[in-house]
């Protein structure tokens, strides 16, 4: 593999049972507001989105990842929303302290190595549910909610070949109490 660079991204993963939950959810709204589902292992929430990254810089990354410290905790996804201009819908909540702080502290870890999170102001936690919706879930739409176990950050490559990206697990932080 000689490409010079990858795409990557770092986020959390629902367990199973929340997955599931998330894609009926997900074909549920899409007869409100059209657009596509995404395929339901690709389900995640990302934490911060570094977009190309030279090959010969991941292996620094993966260490990065694997050294956080990062508590357990919870998310409570209770709220839909709408991106106008990519045209996302989503499920999300504000972030929890916990979340903040995973948030923060891959801030600071990036900072030390020298690179930043993109939009580090403005983080707004979301699922996204539908892309290339043709209009927001109504407001009358009701949303669950759920609670979503903070226990591992991952470090993810996404491979855009073909329709749907590919996302491929470089590294893992398992969050300790
Ligand atoms: P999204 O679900 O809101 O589109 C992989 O592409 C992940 O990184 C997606 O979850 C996507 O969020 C996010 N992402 C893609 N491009 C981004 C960007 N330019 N800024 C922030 N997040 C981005």
């Amino acid at each position: 593999d000689i490409r010079a660079s990858r795409r990557v991204f770092f986020a959390a993963w629902p367990d199973a049972a929340l997955r599931e939950r998330l894609a009926s959810l997900a074909s549920r709204l899409q007869h409100h507001c059209g657009g596509r589902t995404p395929v339901i292992d690709n389900l995640h929430l990302t934490l911060g989105f570094l977009g190309n990254v030279p090959t010969a810089e991941i292996a620094s990354l993966q260490t990065l990842t694997e050294r956080l410290t990062l508590p357990t905790g919870e998310w409570t996804l209770d709220r839909y929303g709408y991106f106008h201009k990519p045209r996302l819908a989503w499920l999300g909540g504000p972030p929890t302290a916990t979340l903040t702080l995973w948030h923060a502290r891959l801030g600071e870890a990036l900072q030390a190595s020298d690179r930043s999170l993109p939009a580090w102001h403005d983080f707004r936690p979301h699922v996204t549910l539908l892309r290339h919706a043709e209009k927001a879930p109504p407001a009358t739409l009701a949303a669950p909610e759920w609670t979503w176990p903070l226990t591992r950050l991952t470090l993810v490559e996404s491979i855009l070949d073909g329709t749907r990206p590919i996302y491929r697990v470089l590294a893992e932080c398992p969050a300790t109490a």
